[in-house]
């Protein structure tokens, strides 16, 4: 017997997707929302079918991406934030605040929670991975969010 294989088809085409963004380093996670954005629409997806929430920092991306996973009305979860340790005297705190919650939510709730948070040490190292050199990070995040959706839909079915 073969064995099976199970892999997302990266094609955000009738997928409802939700962003939660931080306001925190607003010109770098702006760059992050047209990222994401830009790839749902580059993958098939239809930005209707988007709901993006703003909220104040990163440490608060967690319970609003866990507000919008327990609505059910979900596939797939994108958190975009930037957290700068030159800029935060708290950086360790938040950027593990933000990771272990939003780890937390995937578990608890089997819905896909992609990590577009950008956790670095200078606003130029921010700006590399917003849109220039190193990519754009929420583009990323977005394509991620997008192939679990995929998985897991398959995996259940
Ligand atoms: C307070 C704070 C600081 C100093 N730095 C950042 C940051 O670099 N990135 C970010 O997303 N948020 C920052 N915040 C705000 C916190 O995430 C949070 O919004 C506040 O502590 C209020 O709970």
């Amino acid at each position: 017997m073969p064995h099976q294989t199970i892999e997302g088809p990266i094609t955000a085409q009738g997928l409802r997707l939700g962003i939660v963004v931080s306001r925190w380093n607003e010109f770098i996670t702006k760059a992050l929302l047209e990222g994401a954005l830009d790839a749902v629409r580059r993958h098939g997806g239809s930005e209707d079918m988007v709901t993006v929430v703003w909220v104040p920092g990163s440490f608060e991306i967690p319970v609003a991406i866990q507000a919008l996973a327990k609505t059910g009305k979900f596939d797939g979860l994108i958190a975009l934030g930037c957290v700068i340790r030159g800029a935060t005297s708290h950086y360790d705190q938040i950027a593990s605040a933000v990771t272990s919650g939003l780890n937390s939510v995937a578990l608890e709730t089997g819905l896909p929670v992609s990590f577009g948070v950008i956790t670095v040490e200078s606003i130029e190292q921010a700006i590399e991975r917003a849109g220039s050199k190193a990519g754009n990070k929420g583009a990323e995040a977005a394509l991620v969010a997008v192939e679990m959706a995929h998985v897991l839909k398959q995996i259940r079915a």
